[in-house]
């Protein structure tokens, strides 16, 4: 028999709450479907050798026409909550006009979700950004943060009542730095004086987008969605625990500080001098206008050294436990940070969301038609313990989102790295719950 997922008590009462995450590019499909503009993934997913193996998002999980059997899966995982992603290019043309089509999708979708009494929380930007934005420049583009506000403002006045929470951007840094500054991402720009421009025109179209969010739905919840990464050294050499500090501001505190605090960390002069954005008399008191959570995207510890320079290199640690994607499992790391954050950021810090979490495997249905996805389940339990450490220690955690509800599109890995609760056939579209999402059913339904 399996084992058992046994979150502690502090993470079973009413007010705690568990969902499952996904994002419109990795699971949809249906990429030209009833208008759907094409997008920098698809553009991406066409270039030969930038996705493992030539996949690409046009068919995924099939979401598109089978979203209403995975709410049932979901009403049926007994999940409290769903956080999903809407894609810009259904809903908005280039004119910047309504497309209807797409968004009754969401408006179908939303509504099953709060028929089965599943709360809904929606991103407006994972990654999915429309390619004739792109065209125009994309994130190097300061326009394209108003745009951006315009579309936060069209969901909001098309979807109002529908949200029980608005976050605005998916990982700001993957976008600045995996997509412009090392290319690894879509759009794949690789100069690394991108970066901070493309950071900063991210989180103003942030903080141009929080209050048509608030003026038009004033019931639902607003916040931003960060990764973050615990950054750690093997090495006590002062240069080696400066490079770990440098691995955490340019990972968390790039972010964390412009929301937070107003303004961009120091140290950030150090590791990128070339690439100073133009920021505008105004623009960091939009940023950082008061949120109602945050969201934190926790999944690995990096060890690092000084390069000898400004900066750090990964050095792998030998002889430490690994997923599918080789990312170490630490969880120690997710209560350190966020026990860090309170201390650097105080009152300043909204009360706390984990929006992503999970691990991928190499999972298969076996011959007796279920997945034992065993390393998963022990995964989970570390994380929940160690959050509910944070917690114990005064953080203001609220809820608890796994990534993913199932396997999906993985970005620059495709299909073959598989971070579901709920394992996809991709011949058949067949959904099979694993053992986690079993064992989760039984948690969720046991709380009473
Ligand atoms: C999240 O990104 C995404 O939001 C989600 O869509 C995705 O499917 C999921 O996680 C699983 O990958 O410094 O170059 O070594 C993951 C975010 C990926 C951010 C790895 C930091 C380190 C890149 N993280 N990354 S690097």
């Amino acid at each position: 028999s399996s084992p058992r997922l046994s979150p502690p008590a502090a993470l079973a009462g009413p007010d705690f709450l568990w969902g499952v995450a996904t994002a419109s590019f990795q699971i949809e499909g249906a990429w030209a479907t009833d208008g759907r503009l094409p997008c920098i993934w698809g553009t991406f997913c066409n270039t030969p050798g930038k996705i493992l193996n030539g996949d690409t998002g046009e068919f995924a999980c099939d979401h598109y026409h089978r979203y209403a059997q995975d709410v049932d899966l979901m009403a049926e995982l007994g999940v409290d909550a769903y956080r999903l992603s809407t894609a810009w290019g259904r809903v908005m043309d280039e004119q910047g006009k309504p497309n209807h089509k797409g968004l009754d999708f969401y408006k179908r979708l939303l509504d099953r979700l709060q028929e089965k009494g599943i709360q809904r929380w929606v991103t407006l930007y994972h990654w999915d950004l429309p390619q004739y934005l792109e065209d125009r420049g994309g994130w190097l583009n300061r326009d394209t943060a108003y745009r951006f506000a315009e579309y936060a403002d069209l969901m909001s006045r098309e979807l109002a009542g529908r949200v029980d929470g608005w976050m605005t951007l998916n990982e700001p840094w993957c976008s600045a730095f995996l997509g412009y500054g090392n290319g690894h991402h879509a759009p794949g720009k690789a100069n690394i004086a991108y970066v901070r421009p493309a950071m900063h025109h991210l989180l103003l179209g942030h903080g141009l987008a929080l209050p048509a969010l608030k003026a038009n739905d004033p019931g639902a919840k607003r916040g931003i969605v960060a990764n973050v990464g615990r950054g750690t050294s093997d090495s006590a050499a002062p240069e080696d625990q400066d490079a770990a500090m440098l691995y955490e501001v340019q990972h968390n505190n790039w972010v964390l500080d412009p929301l937070l605090k107003g303004h961009y960390p120091k140290a950030l002069e150090r590791l990128w001098p070339e690439s100073r954005p133009l920021v505008l008399e105004g623009d960091m008191a939009t940023i950082s206008q008061p949120m109602d959570f945050l969201g934190i995207n926790y999944y690995f510890r990096t060890n690092v050294r000084s390069d000898g320079k400004d900066g750090f290199v990964d050095t792998p640690l030998a002889d430490v436990e690994r997923t599918q994607m080789g990312w170490e499992v630490h969880p120690q790391g997710l209560q350190d940070l966020l026990v860090g954050f309170k201390a650097q950021y105080g009152d300043k810090l909204p009360p706390i969301y984990i929006t992503e979490n999970g691990m991928a495997s190499d999972d298969a249905v076996g011959a007796d038609g279920q997945v034992h996805d065993t390393q998963r389940i022990s995964f989970l339990n570390r994380h929940f313990e160690a959050l509910a450490g944070a917690k114990a220690k005064g953080v203001d955690i609220r809820g608890y989102f796994c990534w993913s509800l199932m396997d999906n599109f993985e970005w620059a890995f495709g299909y073959e790295r598989r971070f579901g609760l709920v394992h996809v056939d991709y011949e058949t579209q067949k959904r099979t719950p694993k053992d986690s999402a079993l064992q989760l059913k039984e948690f969720l339904a046991a709380r009473g």
